[in-house]
């Protein structure tokens, strides 16, 4: 795993990081166009990881051009030509997991029980899902032989770089179009590594290209004429900026934005388990998740007894070290996003909600947030209303499944919902009416390659995952 401009890499047990790497284009590191470099750094030290080569727009322009041409023989190839990439890739990605989970760790500062146990197995189940697909896409129900929209440029965020990385290529591959994908600025190395790893693949050159950068970055490769495809995943602001861009160009476009999911309890819920639910809902991750369960709803009669036991099990969470095993709570990505939460949750208490957190200890380098609970919250409260993306949980109450419905659709967003009750046809008469892309009853956070994933309102449109996610990367 030395890569052609990634000279003497620096042991790190598992994973050894190199102190610089350069862009990925036409199946060959290289430097920036104008040479230009910003550092990655480990945010649960503080510690620079590596200098990485940022790409302009000239580099936007090389990138989109041998994807272009890589596209010709790439999309002539029989369905189960690429599906044995697909495969290849997958296989490799199981493989190497342990490094790459230790270098998502140090990269992005969540857990490493998260990146072994989470990330790393659903980055290889989607390879091998869509790997699957390849061959079969006559018979998605799209009619017959629906045809690859061309070249597809990728943004991603920092919260699962590689899970959303392979979210955006695995179907992109499988359909027969080529990829451009910029990172996130904070965490630009797994997508390095998985370049190398199309490398190992023997991917044919230009199928692939990675572009680390900033969103100066991002923009241009969104606007470059000859990109047919947007698929993006961030922030609502930034979101809103692409589509306005893309606006009357023929290209297409599917936006995943921001979420602020409400995960509701009814009295005859069985606690501990919701207590789980609530907890993985808004601790995993660092509750740096789209998808995170930022809103407690809980029935008014049991709200003391759930809450007393969710702060019993708040006071046994570890925060630390994100490559120690038994880590619960890792690193926030950024100082950035550090500042962002840090603002929210101010202001939270500013409005008068009382917060409350367990006792820890928080190490004195790196950036890192107690997981906290507000309570006393109403719908008019900030922290009730906009994305905090932190290890922040927001308690509200209700009395009636219609008050809960309300309040769990009184949101401009929709990504996801929660529902726990033991009764079957209050979980299927609740979920009906919640207005969220996806919706967990008696868990949270459950994800799968088969399953479609996106949102409703102001969490974006277009679906990833499962047979809806090849349509996004289709002329049907
Ligand atoms: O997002 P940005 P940030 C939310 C979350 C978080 C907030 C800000 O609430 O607190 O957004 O995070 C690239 N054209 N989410 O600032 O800026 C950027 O380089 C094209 C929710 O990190 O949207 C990065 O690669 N690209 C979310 C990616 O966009 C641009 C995940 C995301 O960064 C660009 C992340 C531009 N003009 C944040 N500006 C989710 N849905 O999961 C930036 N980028």
């Amino acid at each position: 795993s030395v890569f052609e401009y990634a000279p003497a890499p620096e042991s790190r047990g598992i994973v050894d990081i190199a102190p610089s790497y350069g862009l990925f284009i036409d199946g060959e590191f290289t430097e920036a166009a104008d040479g230009k470099v910003f550092k990655t750094v480990s945010p649960s030290s503080e510690e620079v990881l590596s200098e990485i080569a940022q790409a302009g727009e000239a580099d936007v322009d090389r990138a989109v051009k041998a994807a272009r041409k890589a596209f010709e023989k790439w999309s002539a190839l029989p369905g189960s030509e690429r599906a044995k990439y697909l495969f290849r890739i997958a296989r490799i990605i199981q493989e190497r997991s342990r490094e790459l989970a230790v270098l998502e760790t140090l990269d992005n500062g969540k857990p490493i029980k998260e990146t072994r146990d989470a990330d790393l197995p659903l980055v290889a189940a989607h390879f091998f899902y869509y790997a699957g697909w390849a061959d079969k896409l006559d018979h998605a129900g799209f009619g017959a032989n629906p045809k690859p929209l061309g070249v597809a440029g990728q943004v991603i965020p920092w919260n699962f770089p590689l899970l959303m990385l392979a979210w955006k290529i695995a179907p992109a591959l499988a359909t027969g179009n080529t990829v451009v994908l910029k990172p996130a600025e904070t965490t630009p190395l797994s997508a390095l590594f998985f370049a190398d790893i199309c490398r190992q693949a023997g991917l044919p050159k230009g199928v692939v290209n990675i572009l680390p950068g900033y969103g100066d970055t991002g923009a241009a490769l969104v606007a470059h004429p000859d990109v047919n495809k947007v698929a993006f995943t961030g922030s609502t602001a930034v979101g809103k900026e692409i589509a306005r861009t893309v606006a009357g160009s023929r290209k297409k476009l599917t936006l995943e934005l921001g979420g602020k999911g409400a995960n509701i309890v009814f009295d005859d819920a069985p606690i501990d388990q919701a207590v789980e639910g609530i907890v993985n809902g808004i601790f995993f991750n660092q509750g740096q998740v789209c998808c995170a369960g930022s809103r407690l709803l809980v029935q008014e009669s049991i709200q003391d007894e759930l809450l007393e036991s969710l702060k019993r099990r708040l006071s046994t969470l570890r925060l630390g070290d994100p490559l120690d095993k038994n880590t619960d709570i890792g690193a926030i990505n950024s100082e950035e996003q550090l500042t962002r939460i840090t603002s929210l949750v101010e202001q939270g208490e500013a409005e008068g909600a009382e917060r409350w957190s367990p006792a820890c200890d928080i190490p004195s380098a790196g950036y890192w947030f107690a997981p906290t609970l507000f309570t006393n919250v109403t719908q008019a409260h900030r922290i009730a209303r906009d994305e905090i993306f932190g290890p922040v949980l927001s308690v509200l109450t209700f009395r009636t499944p219609d008050e809960a419905v309300a309040k769990a659709n009184n949101t401009p967003y929709g990504l996801s919902a929660g529902v726990w009750t033991e009764k079957g046809s209050r979980i299927l008469a609740v979920a009906n009416k919640l207005r969220a892309g996806v919706v967990w009853s008696n868990t949270f956070n459950k994800f799968d390659p088969t399953s479609p994933f996106g949102g409703y309102k102001e969490s974006g449109f277009g679906r990833e995952g499962g047979r809806h996610g090849l349509e996004a990367y289709l002329d049907v």
